[in-house]
């Protein structure tokens, strides 16, 4: 056996001990969220810390594309709040121990295997899937941190339609992104912001939460069919973010810190994927001119505090 495969192995047998140790936890009493999220998510954080007792709240559903992340998912795991209602964690054809190492950690959570390649139609699927009332996207690689989960919460039940996550407003940043992908993010964003009347500050970040009902704007690739579509890359962020903006909902920037990835390496290259982003601001663009429904600017958009009031008065959802 080479040294690199030695390595991998010993990697392998560590990774399955850790599971087989936070598997083990007890899960703590007391605290709602369905048994699915409950052994793993070890720092006990919590979405809806102290809102009133007996008040309704809306459900989450959190979905979580994974390519080859079977060392990074016990990280991801211990950070998810206890009261998360369903996971929805969709496996990009993985060849390590991606589902095994899922299946320990969330057994509960809703397991699917995406219908083609790529993050866009992973998260296609995983939106499919998903059943609660808002939709939570975060990533395996550890550079998304689930414990900013109650952030993008309090802004849609404040009465935004669309959380989106930016590195680069107050309080947010970066550990992970590179120059030549923060000069390109700046770039695409301010045409974006140009062509569309919106006023996002990180257009290619893909840690968003959004009302389910935002899946009728977003219109995403079918995904019953075996042929790629346009969307099912890294392109999707963008396509999501730009028929946000143009179908006018109220969308609220939170801030955000992307740590780096933990292990492994990034599947997005930043002139291809930049690339198809732009092609894809263009396409929209051409496509939005062609209806006769014309843009309205994002003119709600604002940063909210990071404060849950879940009194029956806030949000549209929770007032209805
Ligand atoms: N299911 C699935 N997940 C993917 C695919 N491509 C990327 N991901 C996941 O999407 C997240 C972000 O991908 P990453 O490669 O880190 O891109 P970056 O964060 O933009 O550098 C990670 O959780 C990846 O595992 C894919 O084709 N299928
Ligand atoms: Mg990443």
């Amino acid at each position: 056996m080479t040294t690199e495969r030695l390595t991998r192995e010993q990697d392998r047998r560590r990774t399955r001990r850790r599971i087989r140790g936070l598997a083990r936890r007890p899960a703590p009493e007391g605290l709602p969220g369905s048994a699915g999220t409950r052994p793993a998510a070890l720092l006990n954080l919590s979405v809806w810390d102290g809102a009133a007792l007996g008040v309704a709240r809306p459900t989450i559903s959190l979905v979580i594309p994974a390519m080859n992340e079977a060392r990074n998912l016990p990280h991801v795991a211990a950070r998810i709040p206890t009261d998360i209602d369903e996971i929805i964690f969709v496996d990009g054809h993985s060849v390590d121990d991606t589902v095994e190492v899922s299946r320990a950690l969330w057994p509960a959570a809703v397991q699917v295997t995406q219908t083609r390649t790529g993050k866009g139609n992973a998260l296609a699927c995983g939106f499919a899937a998903a059943t609660c009332d808002i939709v939570v996207m975060l990533d395996a690689d550890g550079s998304t941190d689930p414990a900013e989960i109650p952030r993008y919460v309090g802004a849609l039940v404040s009465g935004a339609d669309f959380a989106k996550g930016s590195r680069f407003i107050q309080g947010g940043g970066s550990a992970d992104i590179t120059k030549i992908r923060r000069i390109g993010n700046w770039c695409l964003n301010a045409t974006v912001n140009g062509l569309f009347g919106s006023r996002y500050t990180d257009l290619c970040y893909g840690y968003n939460a959004f009302w389910r009902r935002c899946l009728d704007v977003m219109e995403l690739p079918a995904i019953g069919s075996p042929d790629r579509q346009w969307g099912d890359g890294f392109e999707i962020e963008t396509l999501i973010n730009v028929r946000i903006a143009a179908s006018g909902l109220a969308v609220a920037e939170v801030h955000s810190f992307e740590e780096s990835r933990i292990h492994g390496v990034s599947n997005l290259n930043a002139v291809r994927d930049g690339l198809r982003v732009l092609r894809t601001i263009m396409t929209e663009f051409r496509r939005l001119r062609r209806t006769t429904v014309r843009s309205r600017p994002v003119d709600r958009l604002h940063v909210v505090p990071a404060v849950v009031d879940v009194s029956p008065t806030s949000g549209s959802e929770m007032a209805s």
